[in-house]
This record gives C-alpha cells, sequence and structure tokens, in this order.
C-alpha cells in the first residue's frame, strides 16, 4: 500500500464505534496500521468490539465516555494525557436518529439530537484540537454528515439539522484551525445498511424509494465508507480542508 495511506504509528479514536459504521470506521484505520481508541456508553459491547479487533492482531483499546458531556470528554483525554496516548486522527461518528414528525416532536427529543450529533463533534474536536495544536504535528478531524447535511427528509428534522450543522462546523474548524495543520473534513454516507437504519431497510416502500432514488440503484454497505475514511486520516489528504465528500452512490449528483 503506499505509503500516502499508511497510518502505522498514529493513534484514531471513534466515537460510537462499538458497533455499526463507528466500528466499521474503527477497523479499517486499524487495517492501515494505526492504533485505534473505540468509544462508547456500552462498556461491555466496547469490550467485544475491542477484543475482535485485538483478536486480529491489530492495537485496540477501548474509552468508556458521554460524547455530550465536556467534563467526561475533557476527563478521557486527561486520562490519555496520563497513559501518553497523543490523539493524531478524531473520528466523530457518534451519532442517533429520531424519527418523528415536528409538530409533535418533544423539545427535550430535539435537544438529545442536536447534542449528540452536532455539539459532540464540537466537544470532543475542542479537546483534541488543543492538544493537536500544542503538540505542533497538526492531526486529522472527521465528522460524519449524511445526505441530510444537503437535503432534509420528513420526519428527521433534529437530525437533518444536525447533520447540517456538521458540514458549516467542518468549515469553521478549517477556518481557525488549518494553519495549525490540522485537516477537518467529512464524510457524507447515502444510505448504509447500518441497525440504525433497520427499520427503514425492512420497509418495502422505503426499500424501493432508496434503490430508485440513486443512480446506483442500492444500499451502500458498512465497508464502502473505509476508503474515504482512512484516504481523509492519511497524508494523502494534507492539502484538503473544510470538504465533505459524500459517499452516497451518486445519489446527490443527479436528479
Ligand atoms: C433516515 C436515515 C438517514 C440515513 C443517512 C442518509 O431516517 O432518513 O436514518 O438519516 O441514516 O443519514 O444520508
Amino acid at each position: 500500500m503506499s505509503s500516502l495511506f499508511n497510518l502505522s504509528g498514529r493513534t484514531a479514536l471513534v466515537t460510537g464505534s462499538a458497533r455499526g459504521l463507528g466500528f466499521s470506521y474503527a477497523e479499517g484505520l486499524a487495517q492501515a496500521g494505526a492504533s485505534v481508541i473505540l468509544n462508547d456508553l456500552r462498556e461491555e459491547v466496547l469490550k467485544e468490539s475491542v477484543k475482535k479487533l485485538q483478536d486480529k492482531g491489530f492495537k485496540a483499546k477501548g474509552l468508556v465516555f458521554d460524547v455530550s458531556k465536556e467534563e467526561a470528554v475533557n476527563a478521557a483525554f486527561e486520562q490519555l494525557d496520563a497513559e501518553g496516548i497523543k490523539v493524531d486522527i478524531l473520528i466523530n461518528n457518534a451519532g442517533i436518529q429520531f424519527r418523528k414528525p415536528m409538530v409533535d416532536l418533544d423539545l427535550a427529543d430535539w435537544q438529545r439530537v442536536i447534542d449528540i450529533n452536532l455539539t459532540s463533534a464540537f466537544i470532543v474536536s475542542k479537546a483534541a484540537a488543543k492538544r493537536m495544536t500544542a503538540g505542533g504535528k497538526g492531526g486529522k478531524i472527521i465528522n460524519i454528515g449524511s445526505l441530510t447535511s444537503e437535503a432534509a427528509r420528513a420526519t428527521v428534522a433534529p437530525y437533518t439539522a444536525a447533520k447540517g450543522g456538521i458540514k458549516m462546523l467542518t468549515r469553521a474548524m478549517s477556518a481557525e484551525w488549518a494553519q495549525f495543520n490540522i485537516q477537518a473534513n467529512a464524510i457524507g454516507p447515502g444510505y448504509i445498511l447500518t441497525d440504525m437504519n433497520e427499520a427503514l431497510i425492512q420497509n418495502v416502500e422505503f426499500d424501493a424509494w432508496v434503490k430508485s432514488s440513486n443512480p446506483s440503484q442500492r444500499w451502500g454497505k458498512p465497508d464502502e465508507l473505509i476508503g474515504t475514511a482512512v484516504y481523509l486520516s492519511s497524508d494523502a489528504s494534507n492539502y484538503i480542508n473544510g470538504q465533505i465528500i459524500y459517499v452516497d452512490g451518486g445519489w446527490l449528483a443527479v436528479l
């Protein structure tokens, strides 16, 4: 593999990575040579996932903390500091979905989605960027957008607002941190076969809509996102900043 994509000697923190796309990203970066730190709130699930990677010979560890709580995030980074572990690559993957028409949506449900899907990226990136800047080496921050970073779908308003915010927060990170050799970019997954989308996948009409709405005429697979994650984590993307790369089968490119 070209050294441009080699992540050996680097440490990557992937939030919300005990399962789903987060675990795929973590495994992909580990395959490219990175030491990976998996994060989740579910300690037992996290332990299983860390062991899966360790059993494959990858360097992996788990870190339980709530990405939406600044105190917990700071304590987690201080623990890494104490262990002499520097985060070179951060993937802000943690996120939830909550589907309900806005007129029926409780403010608490709106706030929870915004807190976990948008504000957490600010909180965790702030802690990481402080250390990337202080260390002088810079680093990579990868946020996770969505088709809803560009276009809205009914009944997922807080998710859509958060993912639109992720696109612009990514650009704000570039505005402030590119000078410190931090490259902040985003991945915009299309409709991917994940647990979060299980209800949609099982819905015959929705499944047909996904297949008829994108030129690839199919759902994406989690491992089809790994290449973009490795690319944005590697030296191959050192002059790319503030971008969102859509891995969507061409959905957003065509009418
Ligand atoms: C939904 C889905 C989407 C996808 C993805 C599309 O309810 O429409 O959950 O949000 O997960 O974000 O890009």
